[in-house]
């Protein structure tokens, strides 16, 4: 039961899995594992992907010959199980060069650096077949505004972004790039903080189509927004280019705990919007294992996003099979084919004909939604005392 398959897309970055649990407090709780031996575990797992820095992979001083090692040998494990490689980053955040900012730096130095970096880091995605590439502007902002370069910043963002998408232009890459958006940590204040600022943002770069955005769970849920909404909006868009599944308290830390281990209401709409979009990229769980675990933990950790979002994938399929919560939402929707007509495409006529039509706005005011009711059914689904689950069925 809800085991995954590579045909489910999940996938995982290698530093993820392969977190140590090093935090700003302490030191790693566990030793690192290798590359290849993360490949072998997820494949084991069903997973169908996985995802990288260039220096979770290559280090960020390895020589040429080493670096074409690295990967050749990377490349020979990920076809040994069967494994690839959706997305590729790049990390421009953990090297002290980027403490105020890559492409945002005041320092023109950094800022051709971080495009000499990201482009290299281009080419070892494309070797490893990634269609994706994600932008996270970690360092991407600033603590102090006296700096004056908030106007400059968006500038210099844009002119390294449209380099970019130009430079994978050239060398026949290819790539769509995704915006990662989080509003603070590691910097006081990261600049394109939300999903919304990132579509706007997108809209001024040169080649706009190749660029859409990567949302992430805990980082709206971080500042207290709700990321199905924001999901929603950019679906709307047609910029949903890949998504990191994680989980986390309001108001906390950067937590990326297990998906679906804190908000399982927001998850199972998340994974309910996503299903019913037809969204069929990806699903990255940006996510690492508790601080506490050991490596045993850390499988534990992978299994259980997968799981969840099978089982919430389930929940959802019983949502639209359930006939008192279909009924319910159909007492909610009032449709009426006339008014519809009458208010969309204006025309003068149409426009004369409404501001002369009556409604009765007491009668509107009085009507109760049943969304109480909706909601209840909805919560029952959820802790399972309604409906037919793929296990309920299988052992009837
Ligand atoms: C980092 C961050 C994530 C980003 C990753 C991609 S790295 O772990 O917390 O949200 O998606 O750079
Ligand atoms: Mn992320
Ligand atoms: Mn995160």
């Amino acid at each position: 039961m809800y085991q995954p398959q590579p045909s489910d897309k999940f996938t995982f970055g290698l530093w993820t899995v392969g977190a140590t649990g090093r935090d700003p407090f302490g030191e790693p709780t566990r030793p690192p594992l290798s590359a290849p031996y993360i490949v072998e575990k997820l494949a084991q797992l069903g997973a169908y992907g996985v995802n990288l820095h260039d220096n979770d992979l290559v280090p960020i001083d390895a020589g040429a010959g080493e670096r074409d090692r690295i990967v050749r040998e990377f490349q020979q494990t990920l076809g040994d199980h069967g494994l690839v490689v959706p997305m590729a980053t790049t990390n421009l955040f953990t090297d002290p060069a980027f403490k105020d900012g890559a492409f945002t730096s005041a320092d023109a130095r950094v800022r051709a650096y971080a495009l000499q970096k990201t482009m290299r880091s281009m080419d070892l995605g494309h070797e490893l077949g990634a269609q994706t590439y994600v932008f996270w502007g970690g360092r991407e902002g600033t603590e102090v505004d006296a700096s004056g370069k908030l106007l400059d910043s968006i500038g210099w963002f844009r002119d390294s972004l449209n380099f970019l998408a130009e430079y994978s232009q050239s060398q026949g890459y290819g790539y769509r790039f995704a915006l990662e958006p989080k509003p603070n940590e590691p910097r006081g204040d990261i600049f394109f903080p939300t999903a919304g600022s990132m579509l706007g943002f997108i809209a001024t770069l040169d080649q706009s189509e190749l660029f859409g955005v990567n949302p992430e769970f805990a980082h709206d849920t971080m500042a207290g927004l709700n990321f199905t909404h924001a999901v929603a909006q950019i679906i709307d868009a047609g910029k949903l280019f890949h998504v990191d599944l994680n989980d986390q308290k309001m108001g906390r830390f950067d937590q990326d705990l297990r998906f679906g281990a804190e908000n399982i209401k927001s998850a199972f709409f998340l994974v309910k919007l996503l299903e019913d979009s037809g969204y069929d990229g990806p699903r990255h769980f940006d996510a690492h294992a508790l601080r506490t675990e050991d490596e045993v933990g850390v499988w534990a950790f992978a299994r259980g996003c997968m799981r969840t979002y099978l089982i919430l994938k389930d929940k959802a399929r019983q949502f639209d099979e359930d006939p008192e919560i279909q009924a319910a939402l159909q007492a909610y929707r009032v449709e009426d084919k006339e008014l519809s007509e009458l208010t969309r495409g204006f025309t003068p006529e149409k426009a004369r004909t409404l501001k002369e039509r009556a409604f009765d706005r007491v009668a509107l005011g009085q009507r109760g939604p049943g969304l109480e009711q909706l909601d209840q059914l909805t919560v029952e689904l959820l802790l399972g005392v309604r409906g037919n689950s793929v296990s309920s069925e299988a052992h009837a």
